[in-house]
């Protein structure tokens, strides 16, 4: 299962067990029917049955991602980010992260979950983050973090948005996570936990777009669930240029 491998890898990360909402471990299968009509990738997948096994999950990515070139991981719940950073934050020096996501995922809890990876990010990690399009119970994170409100990024034009990112990122390597709930569940609510609220889809694709330009050492997709899609996937659909972006940067980006 494991490659040392040099050139770039895909990894699968079929998880949900610490969701209240079960589907999330579903999704990377769905998407990987979707993506793979040329596909040339290197690629790992990894799945998960139960909540009691989700710790030695976690270390099992870690050590996929210090094996290996994870350029791009489709979840699969959140909580997958925080090993990959773990392990490429020893790679990598002064590694800063850009957040899409509707909620901030840092209670002060301790145990690493879904909930609480941004809060050990910070703890364990030190690594400073940028949220986009943050929404939910912002006052209970653990403390002050930096937002770029979807409000503003809405009114304001792709290239406001882009700046304000930009000035945050300074020319440091970043690692790219988006979790879908970012989006606004009314164009967009196959996710385990919709908040009202947040990014238009087209913004979003805008926004993406213009991140994957300035070239991330890595960047996650996360939280689709399927068994919040219709039958014929129309949801998914939507989303596709935006799985399409990140799949063809992880193939180019080397
Ligand atoms: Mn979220």
């Amino acid at each position: 299962m494991l490659h040392s491998n040099i050139s770039s890898t895909i990894l699968y990360a079929c998880c949900d067990s610490t969701s209240k909402v079960m589907g999330t471990a579903l999704g990377p299968e769905i998407i990987r029917n979707k993506l793979k009509n040329n596909n040339i990738a290197h690629e790992i997948k990894v799945s998960v049955k139960d909540k009691k096994s989700s710790f030695d999950y976690c270390k099992q990515i870690e050590r996929i991602a210090e094996l290996n070139n994870i350029k791009l991981t489709i979840g699969g719940e959140h909580l997958i980010t925080f090993p990959i950073l773990v392990a490429m934050a020893r790679k990598i020096s002064k590694l800063k992260l850009v957040i899409f996501d509707a909620h901030h995922d840092a209670y002060p809890y301790p145990i690493s979950t879904h909930y609480s990876l941004f809060y050990h990010v910070w703890l364990e990690l030190k690594l400073p983050m940028f949220f986009i399009g943050t929404r939910y119970e912002v006052e209970r994170s653990f403390g002050s973090i930096s937002i770029l409100d979807w409000q503003d990024i809405e009114s304001q034009s792709t290239r406001w948005s882009f700046e304000k990112i930009c000035n945050f990122i300074d020319n440091s390597p970043f690692y790219l996570s988006i979790d879908l709930d970012v989006l606004n569940p009314s164009q967009f609510k196959a996710v385990s936990a919709p908040v009202p609220g947040g990014l238009s889809i087209k913004k979003c694709i805008t926004l993406v777009e213009e991140i994957l330009k300035l070239n991330p050492v890595g960047a996650d997709i996360v939280e689709y669930n399927p068994l919040r899609d219709g039958h014929d996937l129309e949801m998914l659909e939507k989303i596709m240029p935006i799985l399409s972006n990140l799949y063809q940067w992880s193939l180019n980006g080397g």
